[in-house]
């Protein structure tokens, strides 16, 4: 019975460890027309209907930039985040990626230079994709990434040229403040305690 009841305070803390995602600012057109965002638990995903350069389209070039705030949730702080991308290509096709992550101070302002980065290229042969980690070099409570996607394909005749942005996913990792776990173990303690004095 106090086994079932502490199984249910841990449970019911594990549930409310979403990330919250704010402040989205995606562009540029027309490559980020129609875009739209779907964010569940730690994880937000972003879709570009018209992000597609090369033959037979407006661009043989251009960019997607994407920037989001995250907030790790009450008493939880984050500490990596990894991106699941994919990619169409063909041709001369080549998609550039780069991201990087600057801890928020509780206003919304960066502070400090990045806590993170990675990039990944996406060129003719290579796979279509591709996840990357980024670990953060301090766990943060509030942070901006920022993302940005070149798109190239210069047209060569009688080949098929595009690049084009499929999948954009990023999940991220948070993990319990210290003084959480101890204020989470004393609550435990102190509702025990009281469960078997009531007896
Ligand atoms: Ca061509």
């Amino acid at each position: 019975m106090k086994t079932a009841f502490v199984a249910f305070i841990v449970v019911a803390a594990a549930a409310s460890q979403a990330v919250t995602f704010s402040n989205f600012v995606v562009g540029s057109a027309p490559l980020s027309t129609g875009w739209s965002q779907n964010s569940i638990g730690n994880s937000v995903s972003f879709f570009f209907p018209n992000a597609i350069v090369g033959d037979n389209q407006t661009l043989t070039s251009g960019t997607v930039n994407i920037q989001y705030d995250a907030a790790s949730g009450p008493a939880m702080i984050a500490n990596q985040a990894v991106v699941n991308l994919g990619a169409f290509f063909a041709g001369t096709g080549t998609v550039l990626f780069t991201e990087l992550i600057i801890e928020l101070d509780a206003n919304g302002n960066e502070v400090g230079g990045n806590i993170g980065s990675i990039s990944h290229v996406f060129a003719p042969n290579s796979n279509p994709v591709w996840s990357g980690t980024i670990n953060f070099s301090r766990q943060v409570t509030n942070f901006r990434a920022k993302k940005s996607f070149t798109l190239l394909a210069p047209d060569v005749a009688n080949q098929l040229d595009l690049a084009a942005i499929g999948i954009v996913n990023q999940n991220v990792q948070v993990v319990p403040e210290p003084a959480t776990m101890t204020a989470l173990g004393l609550g435990i303690a102190a509702l025990l305690r009281r469960k078997r004095s009531s007896k």
